[in-house]
């Protein structure tokens, strides 16, 4: 308790318990720390949360478990053969608009390389394999007036590389390479990009479709609207009208993803009987105080003005009233004559809804949120009007905005269920990077796989969400778009120095093969097969008798687990610091004025 400090006296209180010195009786309170402390007691540590805790199980029979790339990020080639240039292409060249200014030019030179490609998915045991298709490759000026036979062929020659080793191909119409030709006369910011849009997904039905059963329209439409006409970080690369074109393209994206699937159902299903949907990608948010309601306001803010800017209207019809009661206010507020939202007419809204098969999902990582006014500026950020932060305790990664969290997948899944009406899901991408120094002994990306699936099985299994499959990101290292090659997402190693440009497995792949042979996570007492250490054609090392079972317990050696254990030593390390400080916080915060507390706030967002 608060007792006599020395030359302090009693101004300085050392207690888990205040003692007022004031009143005759000193009375003991307890601090928060006392709280904290006693847990730790009882608990006689830390012990894993029980939603923490790994859960046994498998997925459907028939899940569907793939990897994912994307063309500009792996093709190379980028004039081959008659190709036309994409946004990507003129951006990459464009001086610093890339990190290092590094370029798809060669990138994995996969459009060279289908057998070696195809190799590493064998090695990792995939069902599915998801690509997309270079817009351009097929038609260099976009349009069906010239068909590029050499280029589709390439797209051929994968598809029934794919289909001989009994992986199922899921093209991607769209992963962001529009034809630069098609840029030239206003891109998504024109409308007649819809037509265009459906007859590039109705060429490409028509000449992959009989071998092809898993279809994705666009990839990501968020990041097409918001970070490539908003912020301008991607192609094409526009940032001067951050207050409407980035509603104006999301626009168009809808209106093309819509058309793309109604050409599929109506003219193609009944003989293909295929399924196709639109991917779309979001994070989970949490309040930054959880005590604070406008913190779950700003945390709910995220998730509309992210995943609902798509999901609303494909799912429920038309943008949710959030956004549009925002975006409209905010408009009117600022003098304009009406939203910078557009609005779509009761037809488009009919036509757009239920333009799906499955939701198409695309997840990583997750954010802290709190109310910050803009103001009068008028953009994305404003509209949603958020600040976000990282919980200090969540393990980073090689790209600043991805943190390891693995539970917000599991309640962002439970949120798709309950918003869009229980949708079938297939998560589309989920993955982790590095940067530096290359280790192939990639821990923190078994680490990752292992926890995000856990969560997904969670979901599937305990919530009753309608999960049909996993898709990792990615094959092997990458062009990761405006951060080049120095972020890298890949399950194999890209050796750049090596001009045959070989794929080397990362630890990581014996960890990921070996949860798809046993479609999940099996009880180890179960004594299941897939558990069995791997004689022929593999690389998985055997489980060791000293390695812990059940954590990374999947095929990682024990020097592996070691190196985790002790990264979970650290964290524990910051969480326990992390707590001191919240209690330090929490008492001075407790004597500060109102007033105080307002300056300080305000501080916080501006250093964020
Ligand atoms: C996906 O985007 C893409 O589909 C894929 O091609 C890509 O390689 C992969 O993820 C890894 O990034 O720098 O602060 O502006 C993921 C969603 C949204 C993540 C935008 C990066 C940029 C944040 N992306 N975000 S910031």
């Amino acid at each position: 308790m608060d007792s006599f400090e020395w030359l302090n006296g009693y101004k300085v209180g050392f207690g888990l318990h205040h003692v007022d010195f004031t009143n005759p009786n000193r009375p003991r309170t307890p601090k928060y720390s006392a709280h904290f402390y006693y847990n730790i007691i009882r608990d006689n540590g830390f012990p894993l949360p029980d939603d923490e805790k790994m859960l046994s199980g498998h997925f459907r029979d028939d899940f569907i478990w793939s990897v994912a790339t994307a063309s500009y990020q792996i093709e190379g080639g980028w004039r081959a053969d008659g190709k036309g240039l994409s946004i990507w292409d003129k951006f990459a060249h464009t001086p610093l608009r890339v990190f290092n200014d590094d370029t798809g030019d060669i990138a994995c030179d996969s459009y060279n390389k289908v057998e070696e490609d195809v190799a590493i998915l064998k090695q990792l045991k995939v069902t599915h394999y998801r690509f997309s298709i270079s817009w351009p490759r097929v038609l260099p000026d976009g349009t069906t007036n010239h068909i590029n036979e050499a280029g589709l062929n390439y797209y051929h020659k994968l598809v029934d590389a794919l289909l001989a080793a009994n992986i199922q191909p899921h093209i991607t119409l769209y992963h962001w390479d529009l034809p630069q030709a098609l840029q030239d006369i206003g891109g998504w910011e024109n409308d007649t990009i819809v037509t265009k849009f459906r007859d590039y997904a109705d060429l490409i039905f028509s000449r992959l479709g009989h071998k092809v059963k898993f279809w994705i329209t666009i990839n990501e439409p968020y990041n097409v609207a918001n970070i490539g006409h908003g912020y301008g970080t991607a192609a094409p690369g526009i940032s001067f009208r951050p207050g409407t074109l980035p509603y104006i393209v999301a626009h168009n994206l809808l209106k093309a993803h819509a058309e793309a699937w109604h050409v599929y159902n109506d003219k193609y299903r009944a003989e293909q009987k295929g399924i196709i949907s639109i991917t779309i990608n979001s994070d989970w948010s949490e309040p930054r105080n959880p005590y604070k309601q406008e913190d779950y306001d700003a945390a709910r803010r995220v998730v509309e003005f992210q995943l609902g800017w798509f999901a609303h209207p494909v799912y429920n019809g038309d943008y949710s009233e959030i956004m549009k009661t925002i975006i409209r206010e905010r408009s009117l507020a600022a003098g304009l004559p009406k939203s910078r939202l557009p609005e779509f007419t009761p037809e488009e809204i009919k036509r757009i809804k239920g333009t799906y098969d499955y939701f198409g999902f695309n997840h990583y990582t997750t954010v802290l949120a709190f109310p910050v006014d803009y103001k009068n500026l008028q953009h994305y950020d404003a509209d949603r009007g958020v600040g976000t932060i990282a919980d200090r305790t969540w393990l980073d990664s090689g790209s600043a905005w991805l943190k390891v969290s693995p539970f917000g997948f599991r309640k962002i899944l439970n949120f798709i269920k309950e918003e869009y009406g229980n949708p079938t899901i297939i998560i589309t991408e989920n993955g982790i990077s590095e940067r530096g120094a290359v280790d192939l002994n990639d821990v923190h990306r078994s680490y990752y796989y292992e926890k995000y699936i856990n969560q997904l099985l969670k979901a599937y299994l305990l919530d009753g969400v309608d999960i049909h499959g996993y898709t990792a990101w990615t094959l092997m290292d990458n062009l990761e778009w405006a951060t080049g090659f120095s972020e890298r997402f890949g399950l194999f190693y890209l050796n750049h120095s090596d001009p045959d440009l070989p794929r080397v497995a990362k630890n990581s792949v014996s960890l990921y093969s070996k949860i798809i042979a046993c479609n999940g996570f099996p009880d180890p007492a179960s004594g299941h097969e897939c558990l069995n250490p791997v004689t022929e054609e593999s690389t998985v090392p055997p489980i060791t008798d000293n390695a812990p079972v059940g954590f990374l317990g999947m095929g990682l050696s024990a020097a592996d687990a070691e190196t985790a254990l002790n990264t979970t030593f650290a964290l524990l390390i910051v969480a326990v610091f992390g707590a001191v400080c919240t209690s330090v916080g929490f008492l001075m915060a407790k004597k500060q004025s109102k007033k105080r507390q307002n300056v300080d706030s305000i501080k916080l967002e501006k250093t964020f």
